[in-house]
């Protein structure tokens, strides 16, 4: 059993360190050797490294004195190692229990082999139990395809053979360090074994503006990377034909894809145009074949170094390109329509575009915004954005959203107001004024607050990152919404912080009056309390991107059995949920409003809420009504999927509850949990609620239309 050292650089990875180490010392295959080179990090990382090194003789930490690049740290971590074989990791990734063992066993004679890398969003990703040990594959001429993502991860090589062959890291570069190790380590072998059973997993960043990986660093400096790593390699081995097909190659993946990506922006042609001409000279005649048109000769016009003929040509290209897209969809037509031709046409100052909820409905902050302006001033023309035609006071102009209308009012309009999100590819131009009221005070954790993100879009925060940059005021229902969006949504615009519009009418029609007419208009019966059952979806249970499943977990049978002469139950499923919930068997006992446009006039009807971790009961406890927590998940939903914002166990104006038998149970004696629970209502009152008057949509309307006339 040879001594195997695991070379591991650490900087700043405190949020993934924990995990990657104990995969290391939980490897089946014992004898090794962990070497931490802390590359300068900050102290709370250097604390968690003096923890974890603490559990396991088996680890050595050495910290330098200040940050040396990735290069650097892995061959500073050579020279300290002690053991026969040598294997890297890199500090936010983790791998696989058997990994080690099972290189190890197959590395025999040769000098090196390889795993396979498998990438991952988020932590714990399971290793699938494989029935049979496949052999190692032997890579020949084709050995050069095994180190596709440039990379040295999830190799098990000699360290006679490293020092053999002084293959070293190139601390010339940050990113692509590693082909200068690789191309001459594997020009010295002849075959290769390649194990796909031995499993590395190679975390995707969810985060690249806060916490970037380095290939998710400055694109430039990435670039300028490469194109020196690819000279010097190109230089050194000009007569290997193996590894000048391999370099061609890849500079030319890279040129189609990363540098044309940044060409799209002309200002940056001139920052690498002289590297760009200098490299692609390199590149053999024959390997560009299989390119097109616009590749080859934007290629032949950078190595001629015609800058202002590439100049033209590029322009050309993406236009193509974007043409090209947005022939593959009706969508993709429009947005392309909209950023190359209605963005040119005169915005109309006084048109307001309303959207709520992604078009599913007529509600939230908008509805009232809208209802506010249109009942004060007949200066402004609407456009609403739906999914289906609606029929709604005042009639407004309705748009379908995403048809061709919808983009053209976007392009054109003077105000934008939406409680989410709008599409991430629109440009938003600097005439136009954007209201994003958001949809809730948060409970659970939002996009630069979470860790790992479980929904279906994986790209979330970068996406958020693009669409939430175009806000010029945002609404917040309190001191502390505030101080999380700021955080949370990197927002440093202007905070309309006046409460809620939305619930204005909690204020203004909370009496018999207007709640029996909403009553009537929904066919409930008067003569019953009504329950409001609305929880939240979860980030892992989708059919995909929006589309969301909830299975109900309330035993109806029992409810009405226990309480169903005297209350009704409202279900009210989050908009994202896709599924309907039969409730056919309980006719005049439940009834399911999931499709309501305005669940505040359903908190209005409502004598009792029963939520989750929806934001509901934030807007709720407007009414000092009692509230139920129907928590069955708890623990998976905030130590997992969310994480909260505040202690749901001390500090929510309600009883958590775990079964149908608990909610019956505090139904039945309501009153005394009103009374428990009365110090803690009060408590959440004042910090959640106090903002709320009925007069947030008036305040934020005079605050965002500058010189809002009043018409009489
Ligand atoms: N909502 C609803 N019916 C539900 C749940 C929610 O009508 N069953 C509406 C409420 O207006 C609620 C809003 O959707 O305030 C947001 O719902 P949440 O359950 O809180 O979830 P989410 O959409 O993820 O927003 O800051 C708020 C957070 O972003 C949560």
């Amino acid at each position: 059993m040879a001594k195997i050292s695991i070379i591991l650089p650490i900087y700043n990875t405190e949020e993934y360190i924990t995990e990657c180490i104990n995969s290391l010392l939980s490897q089946t295959y014992k004898n090794i050797e962990i070497i931490i080179i802390d590359d300068h990090s900050g102290i709370e990382c250097k604390r968690l490294i003096k923890e974890i090194a603490a559990q396991d003789p088996r680890i050595k930490v050495f910290h330098l004195d200040e940050n040396m690049g990735i290069g650097f740290t892995r061959n500073f971590g050579i020279t300290k190692a002690s053991g026969e074989l040598i294997y890297f990791v890199d500090s936010d990734d983790y791998v696989a229990p058997t990994t080690i063992e099972l290189l190890s066993k197959n590395i025999k004679n040769y000098d090196m082999i390889c795993g396979k890398i498998e990438h991952t969003y988020t932590s714990g990703s399971k290793v699938e139990q494989l029935e049979e040990l496949s052999k190692p594959a032997i890579y020949t001429d084709n050995k050069y395809n095994l180190i596709k993502n440039s990379s040295a991860l999830n190799w098990l090589i000699k360290k006679d053979f490293i020092n053999n062959n002084r293959l070293v890291f190139s601390e010339e570069v940050v990113s692509f360090s590693d082909l200068n190790f690789m191309v001459p380590a594997l020009y010295n072998n002849k075959e290769i074994p390649y194990l796909k059973e031995a499993l590395y997993f190679k975390r995707e960043r969810n985060d690249p503006i806060l916490k970037p990986s380095i290939m998710q660093g400055d694109s430039k400096r990435i670039i300028e990377d490469f194109l020196n790593a690819f000279i010097v390699m190109k230089e050194h081995y000009k007569e290997d034909p193996l590894i000048n097909d391999y370099l061609d190659f890849q500079i030319l993946d890279f040129y189609s894809n990363d540098i044309v990506e940044f060409f799209k922006d002309e200002s940056n042609i001139a920052s690498i145009f002289q590297l760009l001409n200098t490299a692609l000279e390199k590149v053999q005649n024959e390997s560009m074949k299989s390119y097109g048109y616009f590749i080859k000769t934007e290629i032949q016009t950078i190595i001629k170094g015609d800058s202002n003929k590439f100049i033209k040509i590029n322009s050309k290209h993406h236009f193509l390109r974007e043409f090209k897209i947005a022939i593959k969809g009706r969508r993709k037509l429009y947005i392309f329509l909209y950023n190359r031709f209605f963005t040119k046409l005169p915005v109309k100052k006084n048109t307001v575009f309303l959207e709520s909820f992604l078009g599913k409905s007529y509600s939230d902050n908008p509805k009232y915004i809208y209802e506010y302006m249109k009942n004060n001033s007949n200066q402004y023309k609407y456009i609403w954005s739906f999914n289906e035609k609606k029929d709604i006071p005042g009639n407004p102009m309705q748009v379908k959203r995403f048809s061709l209308k919808y983009f053209y009012y976007l392009a054109t309009a003077g105000y934008w107001i939406s409680n989410s999100r709008l599409p991430k590819d629109l440009k938003k131009r600097e005439e136009t004024i954007y209201l994003q009221t958001w949809h809730g005070t948060p409970l659970k954790k939002l996009v630069f607050d979470m860790k790992d993100i479980y929904s279906a879009d994986p790209n979330y925060k970068y996406n958020f990152y693009k669409q939430s940059r175009r806000w010029d005021y945002l609404n917040s229902a309190n001191h502390y919404s505030s101080e999380i969006f700021r955080r949370a949504f990197l927002y440093d615009g202007e905070m309309l912080e006046y409460g809620y519009p939305r619930n204005d009418i909690l204020y203004q029609s909370n009496n018999e009056k207007d709640i029996k007419l909403i009553k009537d208009k929904l066919n409930l019966p008067s003569n019953k309390k009504a329950i409001l059952y609305a929880p939240t979806w979860r980030d892992d249970e989708f059919y995909g991107s929006g589309r969301y499943k909830f299975k109900l977990k309330l035993e109806l049978e029992k409810l009405k059995q226990a309480i169903g002469d005297n209350y009704i139950i409202i279900l009210r499923m989050h908009y994202f949920i896709a599924n309907q919930i039969d409730i056919s068997n309980y006719e005049g006992f439940v009834y399911d409003y999931s499709k309501y446009d305005d669940i505040a006039e359903l908190y209005l009807i409502s004598d009792i809420l029963i939520t989750d971790y929806s934001s509901v009961f934030f807007d709720y406890a407007n009414l000092l009504r009692p509230i139920l927590f129907y928590t069955y998940d708890l623990e998976k939903y905030r130590d997992t999927l969310r994480g909260f914002y505040i202690n749901i166990e001390q500090e929510v104006p309600g009883p958590l509850l775990k079964d149908t038998d608990e909610i019956i149970n505090a139904i039945q004696n309501i009153t005394s949990i009103e009374n428990d629970y009365k110090d803690q209502y009060t408590q959440f009152y004042n910090r959640f609620c106090v903002w709320d008057n009925g007069h947030a949509s008036e305040r934020t309307v005079k605050t965002v239309f500058k010189g809002f006339d009043i018409t009489d």
